[in-house]
């Protein structure tokens, strides 16, 4: 199929919280929208990367750049078929974000002509897909027990709390004492060291489901070395990129849950392949998120519709995120679990109004 035009937009949107991780903090979500047109229709994605290079090397100004020289004209030149473009675009190296912007944007456009939900189309196998919500780092422990309770009450399969050094054994005590039964996960995104093992170990005592990325994004095998201290599994997220990596990392004990975010990896078929290659060593996996809005996170629910995805994802409720998104329906959770949107490719419409309102600039490019 011909691409009749690509518009590439910059978007601001606020957050009706501050996020708080080990490496930074955001309170105003800033991302590049794809819009791929052809003849009649669009399809539309993501781009995941931040405004600083923190928890990738990638940033917005970077992907806008590599997404306008190179990725947008390969699409342009090259046709809209997503597996081509992944196949034109693979000697460019890294710049994974960027690529799954324009790749995502390509299987919406493929499944909207075709009329099928992208979740049929790769192979999903539910229709609802389980969610937790991910609580970044608060001012006081009172307040993150608080933003605990709420969220249970809401009915959220698991927990996840942002962790950092000096603020980890407490702050997981206290909140395993207050709600002893629930799931409950802690992600440090990187901020460890294999130093720093004997703090990681007094977590062994508080029944976590997983600790996510507590080492450095390229220490695969000081992951596999901690992991042989631990009785809780690792679960890694930066440090997955690659099928290559997934496999690895099940080699060595590594990891024994993977996040996969289709952003990190550079696009949904490498997802899929990540995907299967945690099926493969018995590794589950579960969607990650980057506060996304109603266009990347439908996509993430279709994602999450593959039969390994059996644990609870970050794809939680959108208004938890923004006053108004911009996709009809909005992607609300019921109970825990995300309805997979019915229509075809991401399964939502995008409301052109609400776009435009929160765009800051824009560029066409044409064949
Ligand atoms: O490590 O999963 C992470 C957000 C930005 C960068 C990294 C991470 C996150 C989240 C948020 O945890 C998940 C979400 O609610 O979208
Ligand atoms: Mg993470």
């Amino acid at each position: 199929m011909h691409l009749r035009r690509v518009v590439l937009r910059r978007l601001e949107m606020p957050l009706k919280f501050r996020f708080r991780t080990s490496f930074g903090e955001t309170s105003v979500k800033r991302f590049l929208l794809v819009e791929a047109q052809s003849d009649d229709l669009s399809g539309w994605g993501e781009c995941v990367a931040e405004e600083e290079p923190l928890y990738s090397e990638e940033t917005n100004e970077g992907a806008r750049h590599v997404l306008g020289a190179l990725l947008i004209p390969a699409a342009l030149s090259g046709g809209s078929d997503p597996e081509e473009f992944e196949r034109r675009v693979g000697p460019i190296r890294g710049n994974r974000m960027a690529k799954a912007a324009l790749e995502t944007a390509l299987w919406d456009l493929a499944a909207r002509r075709a009329g099928v939900p992208l979740s049929a189309w790769i192979g999903g196998v539910r229709d609802r897909v389980a969610v937790g919500v991910s609580l970044g780092l608060q001012p006081t422990t009172g307040e993150l027990l608080e933003l605990v309770e709420r969220h249970v009450t809401d009915g959220y399969r698991r927990i996840k709390i942002k962790i950092a050094p000096g603020r980890d054994v407490a702050l997981v005590s206290a909140v395993r004492e207050r709600f002893p039964a629930i799931e409950l996960t802690v992600d440090a995104n990187a901020a460890y060291r294999p130093a720093d093992t004997d703090v990681l170990a007094a977590l062994d005592g508080f029944g976590l489901d997983y600790i996510e990325q507590p080492l450095g994004h390229e220490d695969l095998w000081g992951h596999a070395a901690l992991a042989r201290r631990l009785r809780t599994p690792i679960c890694l997220d930066e440090s997955i990129r690659s099928p290559a990596d997934a496999a690895v990392a099940a080699e060595i004990g590594a990891a024994r849950v993977v996040n996969i975010k289709i952003g990190r990896v550079g696009g949904l078929a490498e997802a899929r392949r990540i995907h299967d290659v945690c099926a493969g060593a018995g590794i589950p996996v579960w969607c990650g998120g980057m506060l996304e809005s109603g266009v990347g996170r439908a996509m993430n629910i279709q994602l999450a519709t593959l039969p390994n995805f059996t644990r609870p994802g970050d794809t939680s409720s959108a208004s938890r995120y923004f006053d108004e998104d911009i996709v009809d329906p909005p992607l609300e959770a019921v109970r825990g679990e995300m309805p997979v949107p019915g229509g075809a490719g991401i399964g939502v419409e995008v409301r052109r109004d609400r776009v435009q309102q929160y765009t800051i600039s824009s560029e066409e490019f044409t064949p």
